[in-house]
């Protein structure tokens, strides 16, 4: 048995959960704080059988991992046009990654 413990973006949090929900995958989640930005993040706990590893991070890599994603800056007065309307600049960021710790769990109990 395996406990995986994932730290996602608080914003990737509530789709990842309802789909290991969906998956019936027992989930701890846990209010965090990253020490380097001081802002929140989502810690998920997960007791997992040994060969459902790859899965879990598959789905956890489909639903925080890095991805690429359009944002429009904010519009400059510059981009103000003759019919008084704004166009901003689509840019493609990078969003998203999660870090995975996969511990070993000599047992679980419940009593
Ligand atoms: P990430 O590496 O994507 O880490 C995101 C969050 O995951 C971290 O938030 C932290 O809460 C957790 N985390 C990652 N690796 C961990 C580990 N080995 N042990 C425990 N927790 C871990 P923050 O601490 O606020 O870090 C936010 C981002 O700042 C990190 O993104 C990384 O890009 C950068 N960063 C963090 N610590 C750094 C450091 N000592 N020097 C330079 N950059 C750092």
């Amino acid at each position: 048995m395996k406990m995986i413990l994932t730290i996602v973006r608080n914003e990737d949090a509530p789709l990842l959960l309802s789909e290991l929900n969906e998956k019936k995958y027992y989930v701890t989640k846990l209010a965090t704080t990253g020490g380097f930005l001081k802002k929140g993040n989502t810690t998920l706990l997960l007791g997992i059988e040994d060969e459902k590893v790859e899965e879990v991070c598959e789905i956890i890599r489909q639903h925080s991992g890095k991805r690429q994603q359009i944002m429009y800056t904010p519009p400059a007065p510059s981009n103000v046009n003759v019919y008084n309307s704004v166009s901003s600049v689509p840019i493609n960021v990078e969003v998203g990654g999660a870090t995975i710790f996969i511990l070993p769990v000599e047992e679980q109990r419940k009593v």
